[in-house]
C-alpha cells in the first residue's frame, strides 16, 4: 500500500461569500466544464450563482435526465459527473439516476438545494429527506449544515466518487446554507492512498493461471473504471487465454479478435457461456458475479477454481468462493500479474484456446435473416461498421439493448454506454446527449426502443436546445419488446399490458421538437438510412419499424445455468 496526501486549499480564503457562490466557484476549482441540471425553489441560489460563471449548465427537461446524462459523461469521458436538482421532487426525481450510477460503479455528485433548517423536518413545502430516501443508493451523502463547509465537502466528494470503487455521492444543501456567508472556508486533508496487493498475492495468482489447463478470462467494467484496458489486453495477448466480457465491460477486448468469445450470460454467446462452464479456471477481473452473467449461481462454472481481481473487498468472496481473492486498484494488479507471467515458460494453453476459437466461428451470427422486414441484428452490425472507430453506442434498455451487445463492433469500452446493473428505460436519450458533451467527435448514436424513448422522450428538447448533434434511432416493435418476449416463453403467451401499438407518430414527435426525423420500414432502405443519419450533421432521428415477434437469442432462462441456452428461429 503506498499513500500519497494531498492538503486543499479553500477555494476562497479572505472576501466573504455566500454559500451559493462557493459552490460554483468550488466546481469552477475541481475543474468541472459541464453539469446537468433543473432549477426549483430550494435551489436558487446556486442558479443565481451559476450566472456568469465558467460552468456550461445544460438544462435538462426533466432530473432523472440530467443525471443519467451526467452519468453518462462519466462513463465516456472518465470525470466525475455532476447534477443538481432543486428539493422534494427535484431531488426524487434523481433517484432511478443515483442507484443507476451506483450499480455499475460511476463516479456522479449531485448536489440537491433543501428547505431551511430552520423548517427540516415540519414537512415543509417541497421537503423531502433526499438523504434518507437515497441511503442505500449512494457511496456517500452530506447535508451541509454550514456554509464554511462548503468547499471541504464538495472536494471530499468528489475525491470519494472517484476514488477506490467508484460511486454516486450526494450533497443536499439547506437553503439557508446556500444564502449563509462566511470568509472562513475550512480546509481539508484528502489521502489518496492506492491499493495495490502484496507480491505473494499476485505471485498466487500467477501460480494458478500456470497450473490451469481450462482457463477462462471473465472481464467486467471495473476494467474499464480503473484504467486497466491495456493492461488486460497485454494479459490476454501474452496467455492467450480465452476471453469473455459482461455487458458493461463490452469493447475492452475489441470485438472480433482472437480468443474473444463475446458476452457471457442471460443473452450471451453459445461459445462464451460453454466455455466458462468447461472452464477449470475463472480470472475474474472488475466483476461481481452478476446475476444477468451467471444464470444460475450455484451451477456456474462448476468446475472452475476463481482468480478474483476486484477494488472492493467485499465483492471477493461475495457470492463465489475464491483460491485467490486479489484486493485493490485492478490496473497495478494486472501490471504486476503480467510483469510475473513475463518471466518464466510460456502459458501453453492453445489446445484450449484453438477449440474455442474453432467454436466461435462455427457460431457466427448469419445476418442474412429470411424475409422483408428489418432486420435488427443486421441494422445493428451494418451501424457500428459504417460508424468506425469512434462509434459510441448509448443504449436504452429491451430487446434492442441485447441485440446491441450482441452486434454491434466495439473497438474501446468507451463505446458501449448501457444502463447495466440497473437496467432502466429512458436511459439511452440523455445517455447519449451525456455522451456527446464528453466526446463531441465521437459518432454517438443513441439506440432506443418505443418504449424506452417515451420515458425520457423530453430530451429531444435538450438535443435541439444545445443543437447537440446527437443520432437517434429508434427500433420500434411497437410493443414493450422484452416483456412480451419474456410472456411468450415463460408466461404461456399471455400478452399482458405489452401492447404499444398506440405510439405517436415518432418522426412528428422529432420534428415538433425540432429535430429532422425520418423512417425506415423495409430492409432494403437500412443501407440508406444508416448513410443518412451518419452523414447528418446535426441532431437526427431514425424510426426504424420492426418485426414485434422478433425475440433476442440465445436466452438462458431464469433459473437454469447458462449452458442451458435457448435458441430460436430468427
Ligand atoms: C424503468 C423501467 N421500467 C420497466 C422496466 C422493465 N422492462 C425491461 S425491458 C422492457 C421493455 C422495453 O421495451 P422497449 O423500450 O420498446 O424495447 P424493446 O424491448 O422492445 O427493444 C421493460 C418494460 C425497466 N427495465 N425499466
Amino acid at each position: 500500500m503506498s499513500a500519497a496526501a494531498a492538503t486543499f486549499k479553500p477555494a476562497v480564503e479572505t472576501a466573504p461569500q455566500s454559500g451559493a457562490r462557493l459552490v460554483v466557484s468550488t466546481l469552477e476549482k475541481l475543474g468541472v466544464e459541464v453539469l446537468f441540471g433543473y432549477p426549483g425553489g430550494a435551489i436558487m441560489p446556486i442558479y443565481d450563482a451559476l450566472a456568469g460563471s465558467s460552468l456550461r449548465h445544460y438544462l435538462c427537461r426533466h432530473e432523472q435526465g440530467a443525471a443519467f446524462a451526467a452519468d453518462s459523461y462519466a462513463r465516456v469521458s472518465g470525470k466525475v459527473g455532476v447534477c443538481m436538482a432543486t428539493s422534494g421532487p427535484g431531488a426524487t426525481n434523481l433517484v432511478t439516476g443515483i442507484a443507476n450510477a451506483m450499480l455499475d460503479s460511476i463516479p456522479m455528485v449531485c448536489i440537491t438545494g433543501n428547505v431551511a433548517q430552520g423548517v427540516m423536518g415540519m414537512d415543509a413545502f417541497q421537503e423531502v429527506d433526499i438523504l434518507g430516501v437515497t441511503l442505500p443508493i449512494v457511496k456517500h451523502s452530506y447535508l451541509v449544515r454550514s456554509a464554511a463547509d462548503i468547499p471541504a465537502v464538495i472536494e471530499e466528494a468528489f475525491h470519494i466518487a472517484r476514488s477506490g470503487r467508484p460511486g454516486p455521492v450526494l450533497i443536499d444543501l439547506p437553503k439557508d446554507v446556500q444564502f449563509e456567508m462566511t470568509d472562513a472556508p475550512r480546509g481539508i486533508h484528502l489521502s489518496n492512498a492506492i491499493d495495490v496487493a502484496d507480491a505473494a498475492v499476485i505471485d498466487d495468482a500467477a501460480a494458478a493461471i500456470r497450473a490451469a489447463k481450462k482457463p477462462v478470462l471473465y472481464i467486467g467494467g471495473g476494467v474499464k473504471i480503473s484504467g486497466a484496458v491495456q493492461a488486460v489486453r497485454d494479459f490476454a495477448a501474452m496467455t492467450g487465454i480465452p476471453q469473455v466480457s459482461t455487458l458493461n465491460a463490452l469493447g475492452t477486448i475489441p470485438t472480433g479478435q482472437d480468443n474473444f468469445l463475446g458476452m457471457l450470460g442471460m443473452h450471451g454467446t453459445r461459445c462464451a457461456n460453454e466455455a466458462v462452464q468447461e472452464s477449470d479456471l475463472l480470472i475474474v477481473i472488475g466483476a461481481r458475479f452478476d446475476d444477468r452473467a451467471t444464470g444460475k449461481l450455484i451451477e456456474f462454472a462448476p468446475h472452475a477454481g476463481v482468480v478474483h481481481f476486484d477494488i472492493d473487498p467485499s465483492e471477493i468472496g461475495k457470492l463465489r468462493k475464491v483460491a485467490v481473492g486479489v484486493t485493490g486498484d485492478v490496473k497495478p494488479n494486472i501490471e504486476a500479474l503480467n510483469a510475473r507471467l513475463s518471466s518464466g515458460p510460456a502459458i501453453e494453453v492453445s489446445e484450449w484456446a484453438d477449440k474455442w476459437r474453432a467454436k466461435a466461428i462455427a457460431c457466427a451470427f448469419d445476418y442474412n435473416a429470411p424475409g422483408e422486414g428489418v432486420f435488427a441484428p443486421q441494422l445493428l452490425n451494418e451501424l457500428s461498421q459504417k460508424a468506425g472507430p469512434s462509434f459510441i453506442a448509448a443504449c436504452d434498455v429491451g430487446q434492442h439493448q441485447m441485440w446491441v451487445a450482441q452486434y454491434c463492433e466495439f473497438s474501446r469500452p468507451q463505446a458501449h454506454i448501457t444502463s447495466g446493473g440497473l437496467g432502466s428505460m429512458g436511459f439511452g436519450l440523455p445517455a447519449g446527449i451525456g455522451a456527446k458533451l464528453a466526446e463531441p467527435d465521437a459518432c454517438v448514436v443513441t439506440i432506443t426502443g418505443d418504449g424506452g424513448v417515451m420515458m425520457n422522450i423530453q430530451e429531444l428538447a435538450t438535443v435541439n436546445r444545445f443543437k447537440i448533434p446527437l443520432k437517434i434511432i429508434i427500433l420500434d416493435n411497437s410493443r414493450l419488446g422484452m416483456v412480451r418476449q419474456w410472456q411468450e416463453f415463460f408466461f404461456e403467451r399471455n400478452f399482458s399490458e405489452v401492447d404499444l401499438s398506440d405510439n405517436p407518430d415518432f418522426v412528428k414527435v422529432a420534428e415538433a421538437f425540432g429535430i429532422p426525423a425520418f423512417r425506415v420500414d423495409a430492409r432494403d432502405q437500412v443501407s440508406a438510412g444508416i448513410d443518412r443519419l451518419l452523414a447528418t450533421e446535426g441532431p437526427i432521428l431514425m424510426h426504424v419499424i420492426i418485426d414485434p415477434n422478433d425475440n433476442v437469442w440465445p436466452l438462458v432462462p431464469p433459473g437454469k445455468n447458462n449452458a442451458e441456452m435457448l435458441e430460436g428461429a430468427r
